[in-house]
């Protein structure tokens, strides 16, 4: 606690909104910083004014109304993704760095990026692999699977300062590492990074997901990495 209470200076305060940050202690909860275009179900986003006058009941209802079903909506997808029977989930990881250093299966370690899904809220959470530092530029998360699949996707759940993946790469049997995506990540709060791609012609049942963390300020977080594939 004492460390992560040290980090807080490290992230810059004026991106209060798209910064995840790690504080529990002197600015709240993490989980509370949720944009307000939200879609994350924890935090229904109070987009519309809560001292909305009698004239804008009917546009605040509404409102609240769409916030619902986007949330519904986010909630099926999350749902849908992590029962996919084409679906596996990562049985071990290894990263560039760990927050705090952290080993095997101790927070914010790479195998925490490892298994199912398990954080729920967007926040600072240490189910969520973490690098060493905030902003430092390049980092990267190797991903193993239990079974060697024909890949056709790979879906990044990211889980704090979403939005800066910069690349991913499946390997061949023999250990040659072929990208399959690189670009600008639109992800913004509790969501997946969804790449799909064409089949490719050899198995992998390994990841590897490179970040730029300068480009989304604060701490960037990934909970879980799921590949997608088929046996032929
Ligand atoms: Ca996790």
């Amino acid at each position: 606690m004492k460390i992560r209470s040290r980090l807080i200076c490290c992230v810059l305060p004026v991106v209060f909104l798209s910064a995840c940050k790690k504080s529990d202690s002197a600015q709240g909860t993490t989980a509370k910083l949720a944009p307000s275009t939200n879609t994350a179900p924890a935090n229904p986003a109070p987009a519309a004014a809560p001292a909305a006058a009698p004239a804008n009941a009917d546009a605040s209802a509404s409102a609240e109304a769409s916030a619902k079903m986007a949330a519904a909506d986010w909630a099926m997808k999350q749902d849908e993704i992590k029962n996919d029977p084409n679906g596996e989930w990562a049985i071990q990881a290894t990263a560039s760095s760990t927050y705090n250093d952290a080993q095997g299966t101790a927070s914010y370690s790479a195998n925490q990026a490892a298994g199912v899904p398990n954080v729920d809220s967007y926040g600072d959470h240490g189910e969520a692999w973490a690098p060493k530092t905030p902003d430092g530029g390049i980092e990267w998360l190797d991903l193993k699977y239990p079974k060697p699949v024909y890949a056709t996707e790979v879906r990044v759940r990211e889980s704090c300062g979403s939005g800066a993946v910069i690349k991913v790469e499946v390997y061949d049997e023999k250990g040659g590492a072929h990208s399959v995506w690189q670009g600008n990540d639109p992800t913004k709060e509790l969501n997946y990074l969804i790449l799909k791609f064409p089949k490719t012609a050899f198995k992998s049942d390994r990841v590897k997901i490179t970040l730029a963390t300068n480009v989304v300020p604060g701490w960037n977080e990934i909970d879980a990495v799921q590949l997608v594939g088929t046996d032929q």
